[in-house]
């Protein structure tokens, strides 16, 4: 046994809370290096009769170099004393807070613990989030449902897209197309910033409380999200509390008092007067933008007033979450409190922070309940899309991230493969339909919430911002109904099956050099097979099942033929089914 491959922390990922009554611990091991983990455990204060139980580890995640051993205790007083015992033939050893024993240690005192299991600490994510399908929406360029509001140097529907230009989309327009979206399936809507803004994408807030005249007024949005919540569609808005824009009338007031402005500290100044030297600007801004100066969320006024909007908007709209935006730029004490001020106005509030990388400080139960997870999206985009991931190191990817997350953050993650700030799907599979299916097949039967970018579900293309920010088109011959047609059948089928959402994930074919993949998806009594061939050729692929159980592909344009106690499935190229056994 390797033992510099063995790692543990009683902490994080490695042990925490699933939900109110069960601790998950976990244990990483040298890839095929151990057969059996066990975990002894007991209550500290009553190890001889309440403990010592041993329960038996499963690997339930690999990458390329490790297994991840896993098991869920209920400890009945809430309290956990652990350690592990590794077996491997006639090897065993046992491991505690001091390292390894080639014996059983005598006493308890050194093991790991997990102190208390305090319902305040348990990470929960709203219940509701494993079930939703999300539609991102750029309010802009969705519908223009009211001419009257248009900017005045609005341009025809339809033209192309640059950084500074308006066609005139607004509220009423999303109001005027709610069947669309009650047609496709999805329950949930995430909009970019509808607050009052120069720009088009509005990223540079000049009031939190009002929404863009352009796009409407606070009551419409209300008459929206009471709209969607008939339809049990529910409203995820943008905050952009990492900076302002330089209109906000504060910064206007630090532009023209410089220190002596009432608002000097609710920005990084570094130097006044404030302006641009060499193309920085002389406070803090974002990525360097100037329009775009970052707020101070340590003085408390500003966290007041970002607070009240917190609370503002889903108290008084009804709104059901919040998405923010460049969320790992803003101070962990400003989200916690955060937190509790929209979790008060509403305990089933969502709270989506924008992070493209290893997000595990935010996940903790104590700051976001999910984040977008940009990680998933380019691993699916390399093995389906782009071709630089073959299906082991695709599986290996997937492990790795299930290993780093605690469950509920890998059952809640906001699964996207585009967005406002990438070239459009399509646009990456080189308009080839096939890939962008192959790609969406993963996407929605996987473990997370898929989100739909407005448009991808009808063929709109795109490159990077501004590109992937064109009019959705509503001519009927415009849309690609066929690929509509794809979309809400794989909408539906997610919606209809818990296996798909947070059942069991187990791979079943993932070799090196081999563009084929093949995964399992189990609950309630339930499973799928999903194999996938991210070829230029035909492929098939043997899977195990049990003896004499049906088998039925439900999705996708592969066959299968059955064997005995195997499964072979057909691949076209760029093909895939998502079988249902039993
Ligand atoms: C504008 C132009 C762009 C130009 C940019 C540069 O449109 O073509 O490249 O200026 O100055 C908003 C608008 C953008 C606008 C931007 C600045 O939507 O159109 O760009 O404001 O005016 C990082 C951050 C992440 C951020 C992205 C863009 O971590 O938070 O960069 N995303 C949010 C929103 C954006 C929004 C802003 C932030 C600002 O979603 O839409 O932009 O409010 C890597 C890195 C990531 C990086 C990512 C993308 O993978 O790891 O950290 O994200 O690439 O660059």
């Amino acid at each position: 046994m390797l033992k510099e491959a063995v790692y543990h922390r009683p902490k994080n990922n490695w042990s925490y809370a699933y939900d109110r009554h069960t601790v998950h611990i976990r244990l990483r091991t040298k890839r095929g290096d151990v057969q059996r983990v066990q975990l002894i455990h007991g209550d500290k204060y009553n190890w001889q009769t309440v403990g010592a139980e041993l329960t038996e580890m499963n690997v339930f995640a690999q990458d390329a170099l490790f297994d991840y051993w896993q098991a869920a205790v209920k400890p009945p007083f809430r309290r956990l004393k652990y350690g592990f015992k590794l077996i491997d033939g006639d090897d065993q050893l046992w491991l505690d807070e001091q390292g390894f024993h080639e014996s059983e240690p005598k006493s308890m005192n050194l093991y790991f613990e997990f102190p208390f299991l305090n319902a305040a600490d348990v990470f929960e994510p709203p219940a509701w989030v494993k079930d939703a399908v999300f539609y991102q929406i750029f309010p802009e360029r969705f519908a223009n449902g009211d001419p009257s509001l248009d900017p005045v140097n609005v341009e025809p529907w339809g033209g192309e897209p640059t950084t500074s230009n308006f066609f005139g989309g607004d509220l009423q327009g999303v109001i005027d197309h709610l069947d669309h979206l009650t047609a496709l399936g999805i329950n949930a809507i995430y909009f970019n910033p509808l607050f009052e803004a120069l720009t088009n994408h509005k990223y540079d807030t000049i009031d939190y409380l009002k929404v863009d005249p352009h796009f409407g007024t606070n009551e419409q949005l209300k008459k929206l999200v009471d709209a969607c919540h008939a339809r049990g569609i529910r409203v995820l808005l943008d905050a952009v509390f990492n900076h302002s824009g330089n209109e906000w009338p504060p910064f206007v007031d630090v532009r023209e008092k410089g220190a002596e402005s009432p608002y000097a500290d609710w920005f990084h100044v570094r130097e006044y007067p404030i302006g641009v030297k060499d193309g920085i600007p002389t406070y803090d801004a974002f990525a360097f933008v100037q329009h775009m100066p970052k707020l101070n969320t340590e003085n408390e006024k500003v966290q007041a007033h970002l607070l009240e909007v917190a609370r503002y908007w889903i108290e008084e709209i009804g709104v059901d979450g919040w998405r923010l935006d460049v969320a790992n730029e803003v101070d962990h004490r400003f989200w916690r409190s955060f937190r509790d001020v929209v979790k008060r106005a509403n305990p089933e509030a969502y709270i989506l922070g924008e992070i493209w990388h290893d997000s595990l400080p935010w996940l903790a139960g104590d700051q976001f309940d999910a984040v977008m997870n940009y990680p998933f999206t380019e691993a699916v985009l390399d093995f389906a899309v782009r071709g630089t991931r073959d299906g082991k190191q695709f599986a290996d990817l997937v492990g790795y991230l299930q290993a780093a997350y605690p469950q509920q953050a890998t059952e809640a993650a906001f699964n996207l493969l585009g967005s406002h700030d990438t070239p459009r799907l399509l646009t990456l599979c080189n308009d080839d339909k096939r890939l962008m299916k192959l790609a969406t097949a993963i996407q929605f039967t996987f473990s997370g919430t898929p989100c739909i970018y407005y448009g991808d579900e009808i063929g709109l293309s795109g490159g990077q911002d501004p590109g992937c920010r064109k009019c959705m088109p509503w001519e009927e011959d415009k849309q690609d109904l066929e690929l509509f047609a794809f979309f809400s059948g794989l909408v539906s089928l997610r919606k209809n099956h818990r296996a798909l959402k947070d059942g069991t994930y187990a791979v079943l074919h993932a070799e090196d050099g081999d563009r084929t993949l093949a995964y399992a998806r189990e609950a309630d009594g339930e499973k799928f097979i999903v194999a996938l061939n991210a070829s230029k050729r035909k492929e098939t692929v043997t899977l195990p099942i049990g003896i004499d159980v049906a088998a039925n592909v439900v999705f996708g344009d592969g066959t299968i033929e059955k064997g005995k106690r195997k499964l072979k499935a057909s691949l076209p190229p760029y093909g895939f089914a998502i079988v249902r056994i039993g």
